[in-house]
């Protein structure tokens, strides 16, 4: 049974409400109810947190370990000059997935590079919010291997 953190940036707590060419209608309690669903189905659990503060998402990180098998994460803008976010995802190297909503990479050019994802397992990019539920998947069955290993 795997245990996983899904976390979310700055922003994302907006989902829903402004900007749904970009990042959809649906709101972020709309998103967690979909994968707390999926989680069931995997007979898994998940925890979610959202944060605008840089500080609390560290915290949240670093409160992972030794708890959560592993971390889907949206880091928002701080996915493009964080590193003390990084480095908090460094430190406790629990195998995290990295997702965007949107397609990053047609985007503006500062959207374009991420400071996390070195420090992933991969990215999910440009799926919309069906992005988490496929990093969710991936993560448990990649963790669900290792422990058979
Ligand atoms: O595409 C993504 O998921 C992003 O991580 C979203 C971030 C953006 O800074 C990244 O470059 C890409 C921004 C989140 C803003 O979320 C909003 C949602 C609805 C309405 C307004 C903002």
């Amino acid at each position: 049974m795997a245990s996983i953190l899904v976390l979310n940036g700055p922003n994302l707590n907006m989902l829903g409400r402004r900007e749904p060419a970009i990042y959809g209608s649906e709101t972020l309690d709309d998103i967690i109810t979909r994968l707390v669903a999926v989680m069931d189905e995997l007979n898994g659990t998940l925890e979610h947190m959202q944060s605008n503060h840089e500080g609390d998402l560290i915290d949240a990180i670093h409160a992972a370990w030794g708890v959560h098998d592993g971390i889907v994460m949206n880091p928002g803008a701080f996915t493009h000059y964080s590193y003390a976010i990084r480095d908090a995802l460094a430190t406790v190297q629990l195998p995290t997935i990295e997702v965007h909503i949107s397609n990053v990479h047609t985007r503006e050019e500062f959207r374009h590079h991420s400071v996390i994802s070195p420090v992933t397992v991969g990215q999910i990019v440009g799926l919309g919010s069906d992005g988490y539920e496929w990093a969710l998947r991936a993560l448990v069955r990649r963790i669900e291997k290792a422990r058979n290993h």
